[in-house]
């Protein structure tokens, strides 16, 4: 299982921790291509990586290639908000965590869209049960489009 967890990079690195403990346990079920979302040495800032261009085309051929996204949307990012765009659109699978005690509102695009599973938490062992449901599915679907 090839997992793609999107979260804030450069819309802020306040819920850096959230998105490593969540990765922690999305590791559990398969490969999470994105590990590096979680890295706390990766800064809001840090323009010392490769270039936008690279990076666009990385993160683009993981999220063709994923069997799912989970993604932490509570830091709103455009970033984040594009892959999930995308991956609605080429029909993959897309779990987003919003935790609603932040006083802010989810944008209707995301808790609207049909094609997005959208839960509110409070705390990463409270997701936990939703997340492994949805990972349950989506091992399902894979089975069912398999044909075994
Ligand atoms: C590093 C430090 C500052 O900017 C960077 C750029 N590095 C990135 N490396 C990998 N993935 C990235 C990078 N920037 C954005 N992304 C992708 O977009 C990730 O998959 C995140 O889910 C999402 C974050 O978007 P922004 O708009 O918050 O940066």
């Amino acid at each position: 299982m090839k997992i793609y967890f999107a979260g804030s990079i450069r819309a802020g690195r306040d819920d850096t921790p959230i998105y490593a403990s969540l990765i922690d346990k999305l590791k559990k079920y398969g490969d999470v291509l994105t590990e590096h979302v979680g890295d706390k040495t990766l800064l809001q800032t840090g323009d010392d990586g490769p270039s936008d261009r690279s990076i666009h085309t990385r993160d683009m051929a993981w999220l063709q290639s994923c069997n799912c996204v989970v993604a932490e949307v509570t830091t709103p990012s455009l970033g984040v908000g594009y892959e999930l765009g995308w991956a609605a659109a080429l029909d993959k699978p897309v779990l987003c965590l919003y935790r609603s005690a932040t006083g802010r509102m989810l944008s209707a695009m995301i808790a609207g869209s049909p094609a997005i599973s959208t839960i509110y938490y409070s705390c990463v062992e409270d997701a936990l049960p939703f997340i492994e449901d949805f990972i349950k599915r989506v091992a399902e679907r894979r089975v069912e489009a398999s044909g075994t």
